[in-house]
């Protein structure tokens, strides 16, 4: 086999809270009466919360905020975003990446999240894979968001392997820089399907099948 393990990007990719992060984003932006809207919301997949909020104040024109207040804005929409998360189930894993993980797994590979996000505890546990991966690095045990490829290294060394036999697995633009600073080959979904560096663009999550034996689709 080519690779050894798999490192899934999770918002994106095993599930999709986008329209959340955009709910509490707009929620703040209107109180600072600052523009906010889909194509922005687009610019934050995979970015840190904090980077995401520069992002967000981009074209706020009120009095200046120091780092404090920043922190302040960016709980504010975290808490706001965690209310939404409550309201994830199994439900909300599809078939396909359900059946699909178990089918990487039956095939020998090790599996693991790559994630920016803080709130991957939740988000796993909200889904019913709490305690499914061999290995979870996210928001919490990195220091560098991606585009930096901290959030994978550490994932690599988590399962005792070198990047090279990992394939990363991303749905954003800077998850697949990060994957490509760190030697990972990547496949990319949605956005990231169409990105020059992304190692093996793919159609569906299911194509994960045949990529993991080196085939391009
Ligand atoms: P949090 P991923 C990323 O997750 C999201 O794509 C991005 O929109 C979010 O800002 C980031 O996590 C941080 O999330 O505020 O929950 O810590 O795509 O890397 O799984
Ligand atoms: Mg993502």
């Amino acid at each position: 086999m080519k690779y050894e393990a798999v490192i899934f990007d999770l918002d994106g990719v095993i599930c999709f809270t986008d329209h959340y992060h955009y709910l509490a984003w707009k929620a703040l932006a209107d109180s600072l009466n600052t523009p906010f809207d889909e194509s922005k919301n687009d610019r934050l997949r995979g970015v840190s919360r904090m980077d995401s909020l520069e992002i967000v104040l981009e074209e706020y024109q009120g009095p200046a905020l120091s780092q404090e207040e920043k922190v302040a804005l960016a709980t504010k929409k975290n808490d706001l975003y965690r209310t939404y998360l409550q309201s994830m189930s199994p439900a909300d894993l599809s078939d396909e990446v359900r059946s699909t993980l178990n089918a990487l797994r039956a095939k020998g590979l090790k599996l693991a999240i790559g994630s920016s996000s803080k709130n991957t505890p939740l988000i796993l546990e909200r889904l019913g894979l709490g305690g499914f991966f061999d290995a979870v690095s996210d928001g919490n045990n990195i220091t560098r968001s991606k585009p930096d490829p901290q959030v994978f290294t550490m994932a690599a060394e988590m399962l005792n392997l070198a990047p090279e036999k990992c394939l990363v697995v991303e749905d954003a633009e800077a998850g697949i820089q990060a994957a490509c600073a760190g030697k990972f080959d990547s496949a990319g979904l949605g956005p990231a399907s169409q990105y020059e560096k992304t190692t093996y663009p793919m159609k569906t999550f299911a194509d994960l099948l045949s990529v993991t034996d080196g085939t391009k689709i």
